[in-house]
């Protein structure tokens, strides 16, 4: 509100106040209009007109009035708003930044630092996982460290007794177990002999007789205690255990086999000797009985069947199934063949789907590393090949023999005084005539 305005209505209000005292007293009319009254002072000597002056202003007065007081309600609207606004302000923002402008650098260098903290935060959390994961590992090898000491302590114990079980070995060596027996060898038993070509001596049950005929034991099959499911190496090198007695079982190595059947010009004899589980035992020898080299797959070759009443299995068999059946199931002239080295003469792989390492044609109709089966028969409906310890000639495919041995000496001792003596031609023995895979 102006100065002017404030000083208006002050007068205004002044002349209000009189006139209404005059007119409590003083009722305006024609005959008293011109009496004199001292309270109008010097501006106003009558209250004649006064009335008149006070009916034609005051609507205009009281709009006057109307409209500032809307005004003084409007500023003091605005004033307090002002204030509210003002101290709304103060509440939300005590302090603001004196300049964005300044303080961008430091909301960036700290944006970093906390990167930082959060990476650092992420690096220490890693490193902790990865120590309780050693730690763990530590506390494992701990154990493992622990359980490898009270073992060592047992076998030191063990170890302070003196051994129970030895093996003899004899002391007469030679180029094979014929050779030891022309030494003087008449007791059966493990000795060292050294082939012509081999680079050293090596371990092999002698079987010796009092006529002093040396058998080479080559294969034992006993009673299953030894897998013969086995790989090229093994086959090559052996596996199974030699002992004294001739009481386990053990394939004495494609090499060795090699070397003492290749030495000389003398041919050998191979004997394949067989028992079945009613313990009737049966032979089938063969002449010439040679073992290629590695080279040559470890090839198996013979000159001819001597005789024996097991039959001649390395010349196939007929099963009935195919007319060649005889020809695909032949040895002679076979390659050796395992799981892992597929020789044979088949699409697919004999001596896996038999288990076994052998001289395979395709497949076989002697098989004597086969699967090992207790009683004899052994097929059954989910049986898809058979694989067990098969000599075709002698019982059927699905029989199973209990023990066989493959035995090699010269032929120049074959027939000596002491030896099993055998019929040429025996009869073949079969009745299954299916042929083989
Ligand atoms: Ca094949």
């Amino acid at each position: 509100m102006s100065q002017t305005h404030s000083r208006a209505l002050l007068a205004f209000q002044s002349l209000l106040l009189l006139v209404s005292a005059c007119l409590a007293q003083y009722i305006p009319n024609r005959d008293n209009c011109c009496i004199l009254d001292e309270r109008f002072g010097e501006f106003c000597p009558t209250t004649c007109g006064i009335a008149d002056f006070f009916h034609k202003y005051q609507t205009d007065a009281d709009r006057d009035l109307t409209i500032l007081e809307n005004k003084i309600n409007q500023i003091t609207n605005f004033t307090n708003g002002a204030s509210y606004l003002i101290q709304q302000l103060k509440t939300t923002h005590p302090q603001m930044p004196a300049s964005q402008q300044m303080t961008a650098p430091f909301i960036t260098k700290f944006k970093d630092i906390m990167e930082d903290v959060r990476r650092y935060e992420n690096t220490i959390i890693e490193q902790e996982s990865n120590i309780q994961y050693l730690q763990e590992l530590l506390q494992t090898n701990n154990n493992a460290i622990l359980k490898l000491r009270q073992k060592t302590a047992q076998l030191e114990l063990q170890c302070q007794e003196p051994c129970k079980e030895t093996v003899q070995i004899q002391e007469l060596t030679g180029k094979d177990c014929q050779d030891v027996a022309n030494k003087g060898a008449r007791k059966s038993g493990l000795y060292f002999i050294k082939p012509v070509k081999a680079k050293q001596q090596f371990l092999v049950f002698c079987e010796i007789d009092s006529a002093g005929n040396g058998w080479t034991l080559l294969q034992r099959r006993l009673d299953g205690s030894v897998d013969f499911k086995k790989n090229w190496i093994q086959y090559k090198e052996g596996f199974g255990y030699l002992s004294p007695d001739d009481t386990t079982e053990y394939w004495l190595g494609n090499e060795k086999i090699h070397l003492i059947s290749t030495q000389s010009t003398i041919p050998y004899v191979l004997r394949v000797e067989l028992e079945d589980w009613s313990n009737r035992k049966s032979t089938a020898d063969y002449h010439t009985f040679r073992v290629a080299p590695e080279t040559d797959k470890f090839r198996l070759t013979y000159s001819y069947f001597i005789s024996g009443d097991a039959g001649d299995a390395f010349d196939g068999y007929d099963f009935g199934d195919d007319p060649s059946d005889k020809f695909r199931t032949s040895h002679n002239g076979m390659q050796f063949s395992t799981y892992d080295q597929d020789n044979d003469k088949f699409e697919g792989n004999c001596a896996k789907q038999d288990g076994s390492g052998w001289w395979m044609n395709r497949c076989h109709a002697a098989h004597l590393n086969g699967k090992y089966y207790t009683g004899g028969d052994y097929k059954s409906p989910s049986l898809v090949y058979d694989n067990g310890i098969i000599w075709a000639t002698l019982r059927n495919r699905w029989y199973s023999f209990k023990t066989t041995a493959m035995k090699l000496i010269p032929f120049s001792r074959l027939g000596v005084t002491g030896q099993q003596t055998h019929m040429e031609g025996s009869k073949k023995v079969g009745s299954d005539r299916r042929g083989d895979f």
